[in-house]
């Protein structure tokens, strides 16, 4: 799917050399101003006024131009070096009323040769900005004519939707894998594209817009150039920050740019991704003026309402954040189709990965079922992503097919960046990571409804962590309960803690840890109702922006103390069931940390191994803290 991804955005070329022009111009002008100033023409002195009339007495000044404020002028010595005339300028400034000047003028500068000047020449005030203007308007031009393609200034109004026609890179649903219920659901916009007719004449009305909603990489972009593929119309594609300008009234003309162009076209399907970027409701958000996308926004609205859906355009839209768009777009007659593009399952990860190994030798004894197995939570471009990464690290081991090693290592690498061996650690920093992750993982294992562990690591990883614990989401879990949202939070609070109890004291490097575990314990008061004192409420406001912030939360100081209060008590007794676990089983902490010392990663079984073991030895291991169902 990567490989089928956007080119960068074109604006952002576009305005580097619109700059590029103005720099270029403004040299120019800097450049002639330089040349007027110095008149390249030879030395040129400035002399005192006494002085002036001095050498004027004395016959050494050859001719003289006088000017209202300055007389200029050349004297009789030329340059001993090369012979060229030495020019003079003096100012006139309070003594322009030397009523002796022209006498002395007279008597002095030998055949009358001065002169009077009433300002600046012609060329001066008239030739030489007028040509800087037009080198300017030239220089504009250009760089506008080979950003916009047209030789206008009008280009800043075109859309840049990219056009895709003809079969040159025709994607159809055979390449969309992973998601089946999706594409039935868009075969039929695919009918009406193909004969607009058929729907109408029976009284129907076809859907003008189809919103896809769906988290990135689920291949949202994909699905609409499948759908132009398969019903072999031309595709306009674009995404919603195209028209998110600097300058208002630019995005609402490449709207109508967009639409009369689509119109030409009909059939055809135009795809807007990021469609947020414009379609957010309008008034909302920031500070500052939002005209330029209320504008836009506008035009989409009344764009809409006027073509006619019969004619064969179809608007396909995607976003990851539908409850953020203006209700006005998924009114009746505009989105009013929503298509969810949901992460992909068991199954449709299989199929995904089996579309991106295509090109892929993998070895005989690998199943991609298996590598689905392990990728839970993985969209569709993280998989291309991962085909890639297993591909490149087989090269780099000098295998000839990619196996279920190259996998593992790939997935972990996607999630956590390359292994940093090369970092030198103090023995006692080994010794806290260690017992840092150490911990995590003990509380998870020991407390019920947890993700299961899969590897401890004290390698450090690109991603700047020191150690980390991967845990392996059960498959397919979309809900959680309280126990497993709560004992999460255990698990979480098990890394400080366990340095604090192996060690005397916890250390700085939790904090990551701590705002995860203080995100789930807030979100379990303010959104999940999990909380007996503030009871089953949601509190964040009706626009369900899902990041609030304390602006878009409704509830009075109060009930603000109460959330702290509630979000407090939740970690605190996260914490104590952390607590008892780690103090319980103190010597399995110590085998885990010292086994990662040893051998720097333990995976799951040979922590199971570890934990089976400590259990044989102490029959009276403390049941975990969570009620029944505590595992092993
Ligand atoms: C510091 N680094 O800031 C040092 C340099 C506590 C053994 N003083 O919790 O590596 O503290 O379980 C993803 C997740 C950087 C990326 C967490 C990048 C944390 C990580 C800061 C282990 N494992 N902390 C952890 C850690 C740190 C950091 C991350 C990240 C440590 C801890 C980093
Ligand atoms: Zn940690």
């Amino acid at each position: 799917m990567s490989s089928l991804k956007n080119p960068p955005t074109k604006s952002r070329r576009d305005r580097q050399r619109l700059i590029l022009g103005l720099l270029v111009s403004g040299g120019l002008f800097l450049a002639l101003g330089m040349a007027v100033a110095l008149r390249l023409q030879g030395p040129v002195k400035t002399l005192p006024y006494g002085q002036f009339r001095k050498q004027l007495e004395r016959g050494e000044i050859a001719s003289v131009r006088l000017g209202p404020t300055l007389i200029e002028g050349r004297l009789l010595a030329v340059n001993p070096q090369d012979g060229r005339p030495i020019h003079f300028r003096v100012s006139r400034v309070g003594m322009e009323h030397d009523v002796d000047l022209i006498r002395l003028l007279d008597v002095h500068i030998p055949g009358g040769d001065y002169e009077a000047e009433t300002g600046p020449s012609p060329l001066q005030t008239v030739v030489f900005p007028g040509a800087l203007f037009l080198l300017m308007l030239l220089a504009f031009s250009w760089v506008v004519s080979r950003s916009g393609g047209m030789g206008s200034a009008m280009a800043f109004a075109k859309s840049r939707a990219r056009v895709y026609t003809g079969n040159a890179q025709r994607v159809t649903f055979e390449d969309v894998a992973g998601h089946d219920e999706v594409v039935i659901e868009l075969k039929e916009i695919v009918e009406f594209l193909q004969t607009p007719g058929k729907y109408c004449s029976l009284g129907g009305r076809v859907p003008k817009g189809v919103l896809l909603i769906g988290a990135p990489g689920t291949g949202k972009t994909l699905l609409a150039r499948a759908v132009a593929g398969e019903a072999g119309v031309p595709f306009f594609s674009l995404s919603g920050s195209d028209f998110v300008e600097l300058f208002v009234g630019v995005g609402a003309s490449r709207v109508r740019n967009l639409f009369a162009r689509a119109q030409a076209k009909a059939p055809c399907l135009i795809f807007i991704d990021e469609l947020d970027a414009i379609g957010k409701a309008r008034g909302a958000g920031g500070p500052g003026s939002h005209d330029e996308r209320d504008q836009t926004l506008n035009q989409l609205l009344v764009e809409m309402d006027g073509f006619d859906a019969n004619r064969g355009i179809i608007l396909l839209a995607a976003t990851n954040r539908p409850e953020t768009l203006d209700q006005a777009l998924v009114r009746p007659g505009r989105f009013d189709r929503q298509v969810v593009v949901d992460r992909p399952d068991l199954i449709g990860r299989e199929q995904i990965l089996k579309v991106h190994a295509r090109a892929v030798p993998l070895e005989e004894t690998i199943n991609l079922r298996q590598v689905a197995a392990i990728t839970p939570g993985f969209v569709g471009a993280d998989l291309a992503n991962l085909v890639n990464e297993a591909a490149l690290l087989a090269a780099r081991r000098g295998k000839t097919t990619v196996g279920l090693p190259e996998f593992e290592e790939g997935i972990e690498r996607l999630i956590a960046g390359p292994e940093k061996r090369q970092r030198l650690l103090r023995r006692e920093e080994k010794n806290r990571i260690a017992f840092h992750e150490a911990g995590h993982a003990l509380v998870a294992r020991k407390l019920p409804e947890t993700d299961p562990v899969h590897k401890i690591s004290i390698i450090g990883r690109g991603n700047g962590a020191l150690g980390y614990t991967l845990y392996r989401p059960e498959e397919d879990r979309l809900l959680h309960t309280r126990t497993s949202l709560e004992n999460a939070v255990s698990s979480l609070l098990g890394g400080a803690l366990a340095e604090e109890l192996a060690l005397g004291e916890a250390s700085d490097g939790c904090s990551s840890d701590l705002r995860r575990a203080t995100q789930i314990a807030r979100r379990m008061v303010v959104e999940f109702g999990m909380s007996p004192v503030l009871g089953r409420l949601n509190y964040l406001k009706d626009s369900g922006l899902s990041s609030p912030t304390a602006a878009e939360l409704s509830w009075s100081e109060q009930t603000a103390r109460e959330i702290d209060l509630e979000v407090r008590r939740i970690i605190d007794e996260a914490q104590a069931r952390a607590r008892i676990i780690l103090q319980g089983h103190r010597e399995t902490l110590d085998e885990i940390a010292a086994r990662l010392i040893e051998q720097e990663t333990v995976d799951a079984a040979e922590l199971k191994a570890i934990l089976e073991n400590a259990e044989c030895r102490t029959e009276d291991t403390p049941r975990g803290v969570g009620g029944p169902g505590s595992e092993s």
